[in-house]
């Protein structure tokens, strides 16, 4: 039988577009330049199938870019430092740097089974000093224009392991390991001023039309702009002294019943010198992890101080002062008001301590200073019993108050944001060393130019927790590039996040003495399509976005934003099976009678779950190496482009992917249907016509699913049509429209009708003509009543539609022998005749 086999024909193209550098982008070309990206993969072992997804939209893509006259550039390379090389070591006593480079292997073949045009000279691994050299060099840049400072800072401690934890590492505010309770530890660290490009960094949102809507939000949200005012509570009969809050709802001033600070504030430090209890509780505020989650979702809890402190705008009013652990030390001024009735967490704190919660915002009916509720009114309204203040909206009180305190000198008006500065330092080993060298008598010195890469040492031991950089015999113990007296380097490595800040610049120029080509990188970039899981969609492109814009800042490269148009796509999901004792089972473990479900192996009972994201903790995974060795990489291809919009989700099946490995042989069989007929067919050629244009149209709006059923409608169209040159024209097409979703089985099919390489093709040019429909369906009325309905060509003559209305068998019926009196011919649209 005529079959397409994948065993035989994927490897030989894939062979074939290597030895002719087909995917190999070209820096100097003339044609118009398109870089295509998929966010780089962490080497973690395997290709999932969620990679597959992700890099086949890319592919196709990048495919069609090519046919479409563009100079392509598709690269691939690994985000390869991190904490699981680490945890390996420690768990297998294997080389962090062994373990990657094996898992770079194994994955790259398994990306080159699926056949993606990709430019594999660019190839780049961040854990290669050839990578993080220059980002050192970067950072030092950075660092010379005062965009990088070291500064105290806490991080999550493991009191057993007596190390340091990455988030990560903390679960349930335990340490993976140790299963202690963490504690918040002040270390010297290192900087990135993200900061100082907040307003930037929001605006420039605005100019990223081609990003999801909801990445911007949680972007800006992230950024976290707010407008509010810094004002002073005074300590009674201190003159001046008090305690600064930061507000965003001055229009609440009235509702205030206590003021709250830091566990870390100044004012709370002072006091517990003396106040044993007190010392007790900020220690017990300081365990926990130190993300803004799990402070948020903590009970709210304080500590009375027994100070109090004057309200601005009535001095004979006293608030208590408490130090709570929701108020954080870094965000304001480490300080606020509570107004319960109309912060929750306020609300919290007030019920527990019972504290005056008094209505100051009415929600619309409610204006009674009684508040009873347990849930506070967030929102703007009108404001109530705030004396001056009553009637105004929230909008006006919030501007009266901020005159007020500035003309009257306890506040001004001020801007804030939520972002902080990106600590970038890791007390680990599996990163980018900091280049930076401490000396006792000069400080913090940048390791010389000349001198990067800093490289890590090979030597290392991960037996005991902590930083084996730390702990490494030699490689800290240097000399002082400026005094030359015994120093020590930095130990502290870079956050992986910083890697894969710059991948895409390297992508798109490798020098080997400099991180990138200015004139070459500007011409690549930005990115035109950029591809990746939404999980990125605040912290990676931030600071990509950032670090693009700190490189612009210092005159390396003259772009703004990294990624012009951004794609985030759906996840691939899978039905879940699980034994009578909730054991998960993998779906070849079980097997169905109807609706009941069985253990294949002991016929016991199983029961079928949801339909859940691929995870191998559920069991529920398919290993993409085993479904290209059954069905080829075309049908798994073709799959992961079918039926699902590709920001939904994926549901993986075998019935799916089965209907897939039949297309792609019912295509291997039609474009074998080759006859040299002669002849047009008008209707055909329409068709074929409308499938380049809408085919295109589709791959440019990433709409693949909806390329692939109009893919799969000329196909259908094809098979109906008699033998005709149009019909072999028509086949053409097809190969030509499905060549970047299953480029195999399309070589293998264009060579076999005696052409050269379909990857070198062009996309086929539509014909305008053939895609305005040019039939048209006209009424025929006699006396006006609707008789029966006719398909005719556009535009035809009068004395024509009149002759084939009265040819109508339905027509003569209604006419009968009554006298024609009267045709009235509307061209187009219909003919009525009038008896
Ligand atoms: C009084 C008030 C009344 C507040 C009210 C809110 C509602 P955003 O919008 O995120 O900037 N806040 C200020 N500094 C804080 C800190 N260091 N730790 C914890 N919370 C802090 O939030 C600003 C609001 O968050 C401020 O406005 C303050 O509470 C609180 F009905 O002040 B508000
Ligand atoms: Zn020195």
């Amino acid at each position: 039988p005529d079959r397409f086999n994948p065993h035989v024909a994927d490897a030989r193209w894939q062979k074939i577009w290597e030895e002719k550098a087909s995917f190999v982008a070209d820096d100097s070309s003339p044609k118009p330049r398109s870089y295509v990206l998929e966010m780089f993969p962490y080497p973690s072992g395997r290709i999932h199938i969620g990679h597959v997804r992700n890099y086949t939209m890319g592919d196709v893509l990048a495919r069609y870019r090519r046919m479409t006259g563009h100079e392509v550039l598709h690269p691939m390379g690994w985000d390869a430092f991190g904490m699981p090389a680490e945890n390996a070591a420690m768990e297998k006593g294997v080389h962090p740097g062994g373990w990657t480079r094996d898992n770079i292997a194994n994955m790259k073949a398994q990306l080159k089974r699926l056949g993606f045009a990709i430019d594999w000279t660019r190839e780049l691994a961040t854990c290669e000093p050839e990578y993080y050299g220059h980002e050192q060099a970067l950072f030092l840049k950075l660092y010379a224009a005062g965009l990088v400072y070291r500064k105290e800072s806490a991080v999550n401690w493991d009191p057993v392991d007596m190390t340091v934890l990455a988030n990560e590492q903390v679960i349930d505010g335990k340490g993976w390991r140790s299963g202690a309770p963490i504690e918040r530890r002040k270390l010297s660290q290192w900087f990135l001023k993200i900061t100082d490009f907040a307003d930037e960094l929001l605006d420039g949102l605005s100019s990223l039309d081609q990003w999801p809507d909801k990445v911007r939000l949680m972007q800006e949200n992230w950024i976290g702009k707010s407008k509010g005012l810094r004002c002073r509570f005074a300590f009674p009969g201190s003159n001046g002294d008090g305690i600064d809050v930061y507000t965003t709802r001055p229009d609440t001033m009235f509702g205030a019943s206590f003021v709250a600070i830091a566990a870390d504030h100044p004012v709370a430090q002072k006091l517990a010198a003396n106040a044993p209890e007190l010392q007790a509780f900020i220690e017990e505020c300081r365990k926990g992890g130190t993300t803004a989650a799990d402070i948020e979702t903590a009970e709210k809890k304080g500590f009375n101080t027994g100070l109090t402190v004057e309200h601005p705008l009535d001095p004979s009013w006293h608030l208590p002062v408490y130090v709570a652990n929701f108020v954080l030390m870094d965000y304001g001024t480490g300080a606020i008001f509570g107004c319960p009735a109309h912060d929750q967490r306020d609300l919290d704190f007030a019920r527990k301590y019972d504290l005056p919660v008094t209505r100051v915002v009415s929600d619309g009916d409610l204006t009674d200073s009684h508040f009873s509720g347990n849930v506070a009114y967030t929102g703007p309204g009108t404001i109530v019993n705030s004396h001056w203040l009553d009637g105004l909206t929230s909008e006006q009180a919030i501007a009266d108050v901020i005159a007020k305190a500035e003309a009257e000198g306890w506040g001004q008006g001020q801007t804030q944001y939520r972002l902080r500065d990106w600590g970038v330092s890791r007390q680990r080993y599996w990163g980018t060393p900091i280049p930076i060298i401490h000396c006792d008598s000069c400080g913090a010195v940048p390791v010389p130019e000349a001198q990067l890469p800093v490289k890590l040492p090979e030597d290392v031991t991960f037996d005991i927790p902590g930083n084996p950089l730390d702990r490494h015999p030699t490689w800290s113990k240097v000399d002082c590039p400026q005094c030359h007296k015994p120093a020590r380097r930095e130990t502290d490595t870079l956050d992986t996040f910083v890697d894969s800040s710059w991948y895409f610049i390297r992508f798109a120029s490798q020098p080997g003495d400099k991180p990138f080509d200015r004139a070459i990188a500007e011409k690549w970039l930005p990115v035109q399509q950029y591809i990746g899981g939404v999980e990125h969609a605040i912290l990676h492109l931030l600071y990509a976005r950032f670090w693009t814009r700190a490189l612009s800042h210092i005159g390396m490269i003259d772009v703004k934003e990294p990624f012009a148009s951004l794609f985030t796509q759906g996840m691939v999901t899978h039905q879940t099976f699980q034994d009578a004792d909730g054991k998960w089972l993998s779906p070849d473990q079980v097997t169905r009678a109807g609706d009941i479900w069985t253990i294949v192996e002991t016929g016991a009972p199983a029961t079928a779950g949801r339909i859940e994201k691929m995870s191998k903790s559920k069991k529920n995974v398919v290993d993409p190496d085993d479904i290209v060795d059954q069905y080829g990489a075309d049908a798994v291809r073709w799959f992961m482009l079918s039926d699902s919009p590709p920001e939904r989700d994926l549901e993986w099946s075998e019935a799916g992917i089965e209907g897939c490995w039949r297309f792609v042989q019912r295509l291997w069989r039609l474009t074998g249907q080759v006859s040299g007929a002669e002849g047009e067919d008008k209707a055909l050629m329409r068709k074929t016509h409308q499938a380049i244009a809408g085919v295109g149209a589709d791959i440019e709006a990433l709409s693949f699913n909806k390329a692939v059923a109009k893919i799969y409608d000329l196909a259908n169209a094809i098979e109906k049509a008699a033998p005709s040159a149009s019909r072999d024209e028509a086949i053409r097409t097809i190969l030509l429209l499905s060549a970047p979703m299953v480029p195999h089985l399309a070589e293998e099919a264009w060579t076999r009708l005696g052409e050269g390489l379909i990857a070198d093709a062009s996309w086929p040019q539509v014909d305008p003509a053939l895609l305005v429909e040019d039939e048209v369906t006209i009424a025929i009325q006699v006396k006006g009543k609707l008789r029966d309905t006719l398909t005719v060509a556009k535009g035809l003559g009068q004395d024509e539609m009149q002759a084939l209305a009265l040819a109508s068998q339905k027509v003569q019926h209604a006419i009968g022998d009554a006298e024609i009196r009267k045709v009235i011919v509307v061209p187009d649209r219909l003919v009525n005749i009038v008896i």
